[in-house]
């Protein structure tokens, strides 16, 4: 892989409306002109869900949709925000050391752990002084990563206003890094797709080492995004990181069940690779060694020969210290699955068969009943909105991201699109109130988008 960092492109401000939008916001705001933007795009996970933190590699491709920043370095020690939503109050901080506060996950925070990632990579202790407007276009807490295109991109504004330079992989693992400031204990496939993206191809992921490689989708189908409308943040629940513990917890427990040393076991994919076993056979394993009934906290300390106390502080993550039951062994029938499944789509894309669209489409749609009943991260519109989808030609269809509301994909024959649009609007949007002005954010064909940028305005230079 190349160790190149994000391109630098140079642009007309007065030909690109956004920016230029941006650029007289900025001026009006700070009385000045910016010196640079910075673009890093939201991302939509075709298949793997919920593996990444586990090990596994997962296929995102990035969306159009984006967070964008206009830059302006200061020489004081100053970090002024500013947002072209009114949702998001301005913020500004002189501290030396950020904070982040794991309470409340307010917009700024997450620029915050950008830019902080950035800075302790370097060793730098005194803050980064600049004026940022920010503009965001990416529907928020729906599975379509506005998040990370948000910490993605206050890592690459901090990088270009520090001068400093990274490769798109060292960036990606930065920023994975410190997303989990804001308190969730997420993978790192968001970060990753958001600067190792591509135009025209979605990619697989690898973790450790961290790596992209191509995956040509089918020219026969497009993917279609629809959001069900139900928010869910995951740094305000604790839904997210109860899923995280749960998979450590069952690696723990198979590792033990197989004689391996469990205390240093943290990911499901750690047991497959010592055990040297299949993912099928890994499916087995968990068959023998886990029981479907929830496990209270005494007795997987039971099992592990551990106290209460210790699972609690050496263990579980501050928000999932009280929880009472844990299911593991459909946590880990779902994760072994599923990255079997990420694996096949892949192989199917190489090979392209004459039946590639169905048998992809077959995949998506095992992946969201694994999702939906191993998993539990669905929710009834988001089933509903499936079931729709499947309904009006969509070969396969899936909740994507984290889940628990938020958006689907499916899988759709490239002729059918125009009716697939129109009937879908109609069964989802049009009868209920869902139906806005909003409708065309709502339910949209996509195709993979490239990575994270910096743009010059072309007559500074
Ligand atoms: P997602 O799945 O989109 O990553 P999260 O719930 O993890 O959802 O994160 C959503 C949060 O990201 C929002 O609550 C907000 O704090 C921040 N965010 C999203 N879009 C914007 C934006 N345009 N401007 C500022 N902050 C944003
Ligand atoms: P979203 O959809 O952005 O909330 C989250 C995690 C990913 C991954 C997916 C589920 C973060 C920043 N992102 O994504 O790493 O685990 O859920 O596949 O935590």
């Amino acid at each position: 892989m190349s160790a190149e960092g994000p391109a630098t492109r140079r642009v007309s401000v007065a030909e690109h409306p956004r920016l230029l939008k941006l650029k007289k916001m900025f001026n009006s705001k700070f009385g000045s002109n910016p010196k640079f933007y910075v673009r890093a795009p939201g991302r939509v996970n075709i298949i793997g869900e919920h593996i990444d933190y586990c090990g596994y590699s997962v296929l995102p491709m990035a969306v159009e949709q984006d967070m964008l920043i206009a830059v302006e370095p200061v020489k004081t020690h100053t970090l002024h925000l500013a947002n072209t939503n009114p949702l998001y109050p301005d913020f500004s901080t002189s501290a030396n050391n950020i904070q982040i506060d794991k309470n409340k996950p307010l917009w700024h925070n997450y620029f915050l752990c950008g830019s902080k990632g950035i800075q302790e990579h370097f060793g730098l202790s005194s803050l980064t002084g600049m004026n940022c407007l920010v503009d965001g276009n990416i529907p928020p807490s729906s599975g379509l990563s506005s998040s990370s295109a948000l910490v993605c991109c206050a890592g690459l504004v901090t990088l270009t206003v520090l001068g400093r330079s990274l490769s798109k992989v060292e960036l990606a693992e930065i920023c994975a890094k410190s997303e989990r400031y804001i308190g969730t204990e997420g993978g790192g496939m968001d970060q990753s797709i958001s600067f190792l993206a591509e135009e025209g191809t979605a990619k697989l992921i690898e973790f450790s080492p961290l790596r992209a490689t191509d995956v040509k989708l089918p020219s026969g189908a497009v993917f279609v995004i629809a959001n069900s409308c139900v928010e869910m943040n995951k740094a305000a629940t604790s839904h997210f990181n109860i899923r995280v513990m749960e998979c450590q917890l069952a690696a723990k427990l198979l590792a033990k069940y197989k004689n391996l040393d469990w205390d240093k076991v943290l990911r499901l994919e750690e047991v497959q690779t010592q055990l040297g076993l299949s993912l099928e056979e890994m499916l087995l394993v968990t068959e023998e060694a886990l029981h479907p009934e929830p496990y209270s906290p005494e007795e997987i300390c039971g099992c592990l020969g551990i106290s209460v106390e210790e699972l609690r502080t050496q263990i579980l993550s501050p928000n999932t210290q009280d929880v009472r039951t844990f299911k593991l062994h459909q946590r880990a029938q779902h994760v072994y699955s599923e990255a079997a499944r990420v694996l096949q789509f892949k192989k199917i894309c190489e090979e392209a068969p004459e039946n590639t669209v169905q048998l992809l489409g077959e995949l998506m749609s095992q992946s969201h009943r694994s999702c939906r009943d191993l998993y539990e991260c669905s929710c009834p519109e988001l089933d509903q909105l499936v079931d729709i989808c499947r309904k009006h030609g969509a070969q396969g269809s899936r909740l994507t991201g984290a889940g628990w509301g938020g958006c689907t994909v499916s899988i759709v024959p490239a002729d059918m699109l125009p009716s697939f649009l129109a009937n879908v609007h109609e069964a989802y949007y049009q009868k209920s109130d869902r139906s806005s002005a909003r409708e065309n954010q709502n339910l949209f064909a996509t195709k993979p988008g490239g990575g994270a940028l910096v743009f010059l305005e072309a007559q500074t230079m």
